[in-house]
């Protein structure tokens, strides 16, 4: 048996926590730049309109009397680690899947699931005065819809006998990997609901969706062949490091070094599906001597721009251009495996259709085909030197010297 544990308006929630005057009203946390949105709303504000995604304006609009609260990633991440770090005091079987939500593997505890949510929330709440929502069922797919039907403070149990009638009241698109271009080709094939696709049948599924066939048909029946913590990534990291040539490199050549550096792992990254959240650069001067620092973002992503934007502050915070910087090296870790992630809600635009554009260009031209202009300014272009024989299990580490 397995639990799914999902905070309640998370970061909403520990803002309200750590301020009072919030509590019960309607709040929304936002970003701190002047165009942006709304990472997550309280349930108050939800009630009165306001949805995750919507830019601070649109909110204000729909309700004026919303609060908005400045986010302050330290405060989650601590509050994520606090909890993740209790939930292994009870079971070593946890799986960290977001920065507010985990699965819980329950089969070795002493204790039912009820129990067993009834302790969890009564912990989170005590120690950070947050709740969360419990769904507990046979595999992770189900576990995670259960967690989603009473929330805020939710817990429900899934029965094996219960899952059919379970899935049949869901839409085709809160089914696990079925966006909303899928369930329109669904929708286009007659199927509107779990109960189509079981109908429609595995072998039909498997002719118009080859493997995905399958996979539709199994959780159309509720089944999800993974259970908790089987799914940890064989790669560790993805790094790539590039020896400069040219001697003494201006701040701006080393930033444009950087940016080529950060395509590369980004690039690699998005081509073996992975994203990751933790960031190190690693640089090197003439004189053999080195830095290196990581910064761990609040959110997994396999887009340069992101890579760029956080080794271009720990170079801004470490680096010593005058002591002459012979290597740059960054290193995505923190994976994730079979998920490419583009944007992400900070992001003013969807990024997804340009990167998809690039991959597919210098995967058809050759690597660096097409790349960023300024990357030109750098002597050396080192996409064409990555080894053809990367794999995710294989180098993950590769000097372009
Ligand atoms: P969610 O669990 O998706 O949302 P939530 O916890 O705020 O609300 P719910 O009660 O429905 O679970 O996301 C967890 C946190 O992640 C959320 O509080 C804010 C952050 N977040 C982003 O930063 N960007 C996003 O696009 C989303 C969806 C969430
Ligand atoms: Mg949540």
């Amino acid at each position: 048996m397995l639990a799914c544990l999902d905070m309640d308006a998370f970061f909403a929630s520990v803002e309200e926590a750590s301020n009072p005057k919030l509590k019960g009203k309607p709040i929304a946390v936002i970003g701190a730049k002047e165009r942006t949105v709304v990472t997550t709303c309280s349930y108050a504000a939800r009630r009165l309109g306001v949805k995750t995604g919507m830019s601070k304006f649109e909110a204000l609009k729909v309700c004026p009397q919303l609060t908005l609260v400045v986010g302050n990633n330290r405060k989650y991440t601590y509050v994520s680690k606090e909890i993740m770090q209790y939930l292994t005091t009870i079971t070593p079987d946890v799986e960290v899947y977001s920065i507010d939500e985990a699965f819980i593997n329950l089969d070795s505890l002493d204790f039912d699931p009820e129990s067993f949510a009834y302790i969890v929330k009564t912990h989170i709440y005590k120690k950070f005065k947050i709740t969360c929502s419990i769904g507990v069922g046979p595999n992770k797919f189900i576990a995670k819809l259960a967690s989603t039907v009473f929330k805020p403070d939710g817990y429900c149990f899934i029965k094996d006998n219960e899952i059919i009638n379970f899935i049949d009241s869901f839409e085709l698109k809160a089914l696990w990997g079925i966006g909303s271009r899928l369930a329109k080709k669904l929708n286009n094939m007659g199927i509107f609901n779990t109960a189509d696709l079981r109908a429609y049948g595995k072998e039909k599924l498997c002719k118009v969706f080859g493997k995905n066939g399958e996979y539709l048909y199994k959780m159309a029946c509720g089944v999800y062949e993974e259970l908790a913590n089987k799914k940890k990534t064989s790669v560790k990291s993805i790094g790539h490091s590039m020896t400069l040539l040219e001697n003494n490199p201006s701040v701006d050549r080393c930033y444009n070094y950087l940016l080529q550096v950060s395509e590369m792992v980004s690039n690699r990254a998005r081509t073996h599906k992975l994203s990751g959240k933790t960031i190190c650069l690693c640089v090197r001067y003439a004189n053999f001597e080195g830095v290196a620092k990581r910064y761990t973002l609040p959110f997994f992503t396999s887009a340069t721009h992101h890579i760029y934007d956080a080794s271009l502050d720990l170079f801004n915070q470490i680096a010593t251009p005058e002591k002459n910087i012979r290597q740059l090296g960054v290193t995505l870790s923190g994976l994730l495996e079979k998920t490419v992630m583009y944007s992400n809600i900070f992001d003013r635009k969807n990024w997804k259709s340009i990167y998809k554009a690039v991959d597919s260009i210098n995967k058809k031209f050759g690597s660096s085909a097409i790349t960023y202009a300024s990357v030109l300014n750098c002597e050396r272009r080192g996409a064409l030197t990555i080894s053809p024989a990367w794999k995710p299990s294989g180098i993950r580490y590769i000097n372009v010297k």
